[in-house]
């Protein structure tokens, strides 16, 4: 396993234009390809056995940054995920094994239709591309090209009652593999949730690959929560349950530090976390720091859920 430094991080290929590099290329993954002419592999060695399957044709990108990606090798060996561990560069390796399948998401609690969806169910809905930035409250931030689907789309089969105000969102609990889940100190499984008209935003998403590849089990695989607008410890990985409540979900932060966590965590350099000034932040691959954007730079989707909040607060 070779591991990465951020600092060893070579600049990364400048991303084209989606658009432009679709026009000439047909519509073949971008990013696939980047990847693909990055590692020189062909694009169709890289499907992973045990997972939802990532079609080789994607269709849309309704967020283009124009941001130069960062390298899938800084994205699969940086990663959050204390299940595992708290050093971001040995998650990679303690993770490399955990099965991914078979896997299955119930989805339940204030809906009519309850269902439990397993991996084929996952590959149904229909997979898009979506380029987002993912800004952590420890200050470092990425651009992925996940792979993926809207939760609102999984939410509409289940039909959420009027009372459903919130969804919690779970993560699997196994401590034999997740060795993490034995530390004391943290209510394991891993929690999050969402209001109501967050889980529906079109930009919520539910990924289940990046650069146009299943996704690995380190990010987490096969199916986890991303949430561009808010810090990513909301974008909760490798989930089994979803539940629609009437109640504020607790979150495992929330629980674990509620001086310094709180439910909303929408991304807002003018409010600094106890341990972190959240005015700037590192991208992972560039050296210079830059500018945290309100709402992480999804400020024009999504301030108007936000309206009646004083956002000089810390959520
Ligand atoms: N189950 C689970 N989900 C998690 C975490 C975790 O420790 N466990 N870490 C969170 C944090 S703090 C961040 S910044 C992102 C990191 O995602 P990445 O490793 O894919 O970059 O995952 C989030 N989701
Ligand atoms: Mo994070």
């Amino acid at each position: 396993m070779v591991m990465v430094k951020p600092s060893e991080i070579t600049p990364e290929h400048h991303y084209l234009s989606r658009r432009e590099f679709l026009k000439g290329m047909g519509i073949v993954s971008a990013s696939a390809m980047v990847l693909a002419a990055c590692r020189g592999q062909s694009v169709t060695s890289t499907a992973m056995p045990s997972a939802v399957k990532v079609p080789s044709t994607i269709t849309s990108t309704p967020k283009e940054l124009n941001e130069p990606l960062t390298s899938f090798e800084a994205i699969t060996n940086y990663n959050n995920y204390y299940e595992f561990s708290i050093n971001k560069e040995a998650v990679a390796r303690l993770a490399k094994d955990f099965p991914t399948s078979p896997w299955k998401i119930d989805v339940g609690g204030l809906v009519n239709n309850p269902k439990t969806f397993d991996l084929d169910d996952l590959a149904k809905f229909s997979q898009q591309e979506r380029i987002y930035r993912l800004r952590c409250v420890e200050a470092w931030s990425m651009v992925i090209p996940w792979v993926g689907f809207p939760l609102a789309e999984l939410l509409k089969e289940v039909e959420p009652t009027s009372k459903a105000k919130y969804a919690r969102f779970e993560t699997i609990y196994d401590p034999n593999q997740m060795p993490g889940q034995k530390m004391v100190g943290y209510q394991w499984p891993y929690i999050e949730g969402l209001r109501l008209d967050e889980a529906m935003h079109d930009l919520t998403m539910l990924a289940t690959g990046l650069y146009g590849q299943t996704l690995l089990p380190q990010s987490g695989a096969p199916v986890r929560l991303v949430v561009p607008w808010k810090y990513g410890f909301k974008s909760i990985k490798a989930i089994v349950k979803i539940d629609l409540v009437e109640e504020m979900p607790t979150s495992l932060w929330m629980a674990a530090a509620p001086n310094e966590y709180g439910f909303y965590a929408n991304v807002n350099p003018e409010v600094s976390h106890p341990r972190w000034s959240q005015a700037s932040e590192r991208r992972i691959g560039e050296t210079s720091r830059q500018k945290t954007l309100m709402f992480n730079g999804y400020e024009e989707e999504v301030a108007h859920l936000y309206s009646d909040m004083d956002l000089s607060r810390n959520y």
